[in-house]
């Protein structure tokens, strides 16, 4: 397969006027008519005209009213063109029944749907399928189908037939169509200006009362991005679409939404606290795709980031206003070290802006998005609120309607601040988590913090540039007063000293506040300050993190050394846990343990071989040694964090029942089940029962409760996933093969659904103990699965491939069978380029 470049970046050709495209609808036989003006563009040094088109049976193709010969090439067609603005028409016919890859025109249960980005719209016509094409669309649908969408504002419609006109020039990845046999959730909504917008979620006709939740956080993420970034919404309307079948979230389509079903349905008795949440960040997420994507869109793909990392900065940001700052960036954090970390310190770590791919699906990363994210928190944190502000505005107004590159984006910082941004930008570049070191040193009362930095080589990356790294930092009086504020400190060299004047004891270091930056802390402090910080520090990120620095040191020497529970562990975590001032949500954080994957990955780079199975057994005991200790505790919060009333999932309550969950966790352990077989018996809403059912199967004792949740969600596609996922992702290590063969033999295991497909093939891969069981079997059961997958749905397949990403860290047995199932899935006759890209990436 073909490498891309950054560096290859060209205008196209052309400019596109205007886009007009009728489609007439049939399963196996839609027909797309479009008619497409092109100009020449200024821009372009000129070339050979080319249009992308991929599957696509060519029906007829005209230039200006004059049948034109086109010469098919890899990806599209060439042909002859005017010199000056000339009509392109052409009839195409696809299948959207047989699009089981999910990109492009696609089916659904009866429904046609699209998906485009990144590079879906060749999969529905011939046509420049790049971002930095923009155009206003005109769209026909004719189809026997009640309802007919597309993006824009609706301008006529029949029966069998709708028009729709969307006046924002837009990429061809925006676009989108829905139809089929859906019923509304209708709302409104003001914009600041005074423009009535009317609001649609649009989902099967058994779904309907599972959509207020996600209407009320859309309008609240409307309100919220008129207030804080003043962002009003452009169109008459704004519709969401719920679909069963879907590769990624949601997508941010021009006023049409697309969400997979799971992003956007909820009712208090099918979705989790946890889901409610994801939902509500997500609807937001797309909705704030309108200014940060849309309006202003990627030249290329290789500029992801500048819409992703923004449009999740921006979804963090929101979530925290409506819940709770710490409680999210704690959350978002150990997302961080759980997916990007992982992937950042492993064979597919890649740049924010990677500079090269294969297939650009394989990029829409937790690098891209989630550290994409990260880099625009620390450009906030440099040039402060105001700077930010200025910025921000300067960008909409400098950008609206373009395709812009990072380098825009850091020009309106250095415009609007002043700032010089060249050392910063590096962070764009560079890939691999930074490790800082620290030192410290108090003389006649000066107290010196000396800095480090070092970035470890990635692939194609041996060498390192140091970064700009804000650390916020904050001192402590060994009484726990703060005698030094947070203040940011700014790491710009491979080694740093930063001084503050008149202290009269040895402070205690608050370091890296609040997360200032995504990097790995090398510090080794003494338990005794990581106990005083998590009952002290006035940053309550670093009270959360301090607390996990001493999880993680216990469970590691309880792996090495075989050591016992370290009791000043077990009651400073007692401590935090009754802490009546500390909100719920926060606690129930605190109570969790590092994960299995954290440790295994904290022991490879401590040069040892993590054995999955020691890991599993000393994370069990050290949560029963916590049980024990701390039982009454945790029963008296079992009993006091009941929320009254009927089930609400704001975050307050949400937050106890968080707290009330993880005691439950714990307890089950040393109640054999007892109050987890009674709240699943009593409980009334999903967040219960399904804690209920994971405590069970913690212990191996939810044979029953299987059963009974299964025949009471049979019919539930989102619930039955939560089944599935759950006996997958727990199995015991000896149990989980059987347990995986026999859930992928299961009636309802229906393997083309990407949400059913993760939840067996992805909760196995999870399931860290039971996939790295000793016999290899998970990793040929997934393996096979994996080339099965994809010629049906290979961007899913090629996803999940990342099961295998942290190979190396593991023993030779282990990296000898894991070996052998990814050079088997890369030597199966005509594999994707996606998974072909992958896998190459992971043997690398
Ligand atoms: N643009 C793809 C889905 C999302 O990031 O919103
Ligand atoms: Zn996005």
């Amino acid at each position: 397969p073909r490498t891309i470049y950054l560096a290859d970046y060209t205008p196209f050709t052309h400019v596109v006027e205007q886009v007009e495209l009728t489609f007439r609808l049939a399963p196996a036989t839609t027909r797309v008519l479009s008619k497409i003006t092109f100009a020449p563009n200024p821009e372009s040094d000129g070339g050979t005209f080319f249009l992308h088109g991929e599957a696509l049976k060519l029906i007829s193709a005209r230039i200006d009213g004059a049948a034109v010969e086109v010469r098919p090439v890899e990806g599209g067609l060439t042909c002859d063109v005017p010199s000056g603005r000339f009509v392109w028409e052409a009839e195409v016919e696809i299948s959207p029944e047989s699009n089981t890859a999910l990109e492009g025109l696609y089916m659904s249960n009866g429904m046609y749907c699209t998906q485009c980005e990144a590079e879906g719209f060749r999969k529905i016509t011939y046509y420049p399928d790049r971002p930095d094409v923009m155009a206003p669309f005109k769209v026909r649908i004719e189809g026997d189908l009640p309802v007919l969408l597309s993006n824009g504002n609706p301008v006529a419609q029949g029966e069998g037939w709708a028009e729709w006109v969307d006046p924002w020039p837009k990429p061809a990845y925006l676009f989108a169509l829905v139809a089929g046999e859906l019923v509304n959730h209708l709302d409104s909504f003001t914009t600041a200006s005074g423009k009535q917008v009317e609001l649609n979620i649009w989902v099967r006709p058994g779904d309907k009362d599972k959509c207020a939740f996600g209407m009320d956080a859309l309008k609240r993420s409307m309100a919220w991005d008129e207030q804080v970034y003043g962002r009003e919404y452009d169109l008459d309307i704004f519709n969401i679409v719920a679909v069963d079948d879907f590769n990624m979230g949601a997508m941010e389509n021009k006023g049409l939404n697309i969400f997979n079903s799971s992003a956007v349905l909820a009712s208090p008795e099918t979705a989790t606290d946890a889901n409610f949440e994801r939902i509500e960040g997500i609807i937001a997420h797309e909705y704030f795709h309108n200014w940060t994507g849309n309006r202003i869109t990627c030249r290329d793909w290789f500029q992801l980031c500048l819409k992703e990392g923004l449009t999740v900065f921006r979804d963090q940001q929101f979530t925290g206003d409506m819940r709770s700052h710490p409680v999210k960036r704690i959350s978002d954090v150990l997302e961080l070290r759980a997916r990007q970390f992982r992937e950042d310190n492993g064979p597919l770590a890649h740049p924010v802006r990677p500079e090269s791919f294969v297939e650009i699906n394989n990029f829409y990363t937790a690098t891209v998005y989630e550290k994409g994210a990260e880099v625009i928190g620390m450009l906030k944190t440099l040039v402060g609120d105001t700077g930010y502000k200025a910025a921000l505005d300067l960008y909409f107004e400098r950008h609206d309607g373009d395709a812009a590159t990072i380098e825009d984006w850091l020009k309106v910082f250095e415009d609007a601040t002043g700032r010089d941004l060249s050392q910063f930008k590096r962070w764009y570049s560079q890939a691999g988590t930074p490790r800082v070191g620290v030192e410290e040193a108090l003389s006649d009362g000066t107290y010196t913090l000396t800095l480090t930095q070092a970035t470890p080589a990635t692939p194609g990356q041996e060498v390192a540039e140091p970064l700009v790294i804000p650390v916020a930092v904050g001192l402590l009086s060994p009484n726990g007063d703060e005698v030094v504020p947070t203040q940011v400190l700014e790491l710009t060299e491979t080694r740093q000293e930063f001084t503050f004047e008149g202290l009269g004891a040895k402070p205690v270091l608050s370091i890296l506040r609040n997360f200032s930056a995504p990097v790995i802390l090398e510090r080794d402090s003494p338990n005794a300050e990581r106990a005083f910080l998590l009952a002290h520090d006035t940053d309550p990120f670093n009270r959360w993190e301090a607390g996990r620095a001493l999880a993680k040191d216990v469970l590691v020497r309880m792996i090495t050394e075989d050591a016992a529970p370290a009791p000043d562990y077990l009651s400073a975590l007692n401590t935090v846990a009754r802490d009546e001032t500390l909100d719920p949500a926060f606690r129930a954080l605190a109570l969790g343990l590092p994960s299995q994957d954290d440790l295994a990955q904290t022991l490879f780079e401590a040069r040892r071989t993590p054995d999955p199975l020691a890991i599993r057994r000393s994370v069990r005991a050290l949560s029963r040694a916590i049980a024990e200790h701390s039982g009454e505790t945790l029963s008296d919060l079992y009993d006091d964090m009941i929320v009254p009333g009927p089930y609400s999932p704001d975050a307050e309550a949400a937050g106890q029942r968080a707290l009330r969950g993880a005691a439950l966790g714990y307890l089950t352990l040393v109640d054999d089940g007892t109050r987890a077989r009674a709240q699943f018996e009593t409980a009334d809403n999903m967040t219960e029962q399904l804690g209920a059912l994971a405590a069970l199967l913690n212990i191996d004792a939810a044979e029953s409760e299987l059963a009974r949740f299964r025949a009471q969600w049979q019919g539930d596609r989102l619930v039955m996933d939560k089944w599935f996922g759950l006996q997958a992702s727990m199995a015991p290590p000896d149990q989980a093969a059987e347990r995986a063969q026999c859930l992928t033999e299961d009636s309802d295991f229906d393997w083309k659904n990407p949400n059913r497909f993760r939840a067996v093939i992805g909760g196995l891969a999870m399931n860290a103990a039971g996939f790295h069981a000793p016999t290899g079997a998970n990793y040929r059961l997934v393996g096979d699965w994996l080339i099965r997958l994809d010629p049906v749905n290979p961007q899913t397949t090629a996803r999940m491939t990342t099961a295998f990403q942290t190979w190396r860290r593991y023993d030779a047995d282990r990296q000898g069978m894991i070996r052998e199932v990814l050079e088997k899935i890369a030597a199966t006759e005509g594999l994707s380029r996606d998974t072909t890209e992958m896998v190459g990436r992971i043997l690398a």
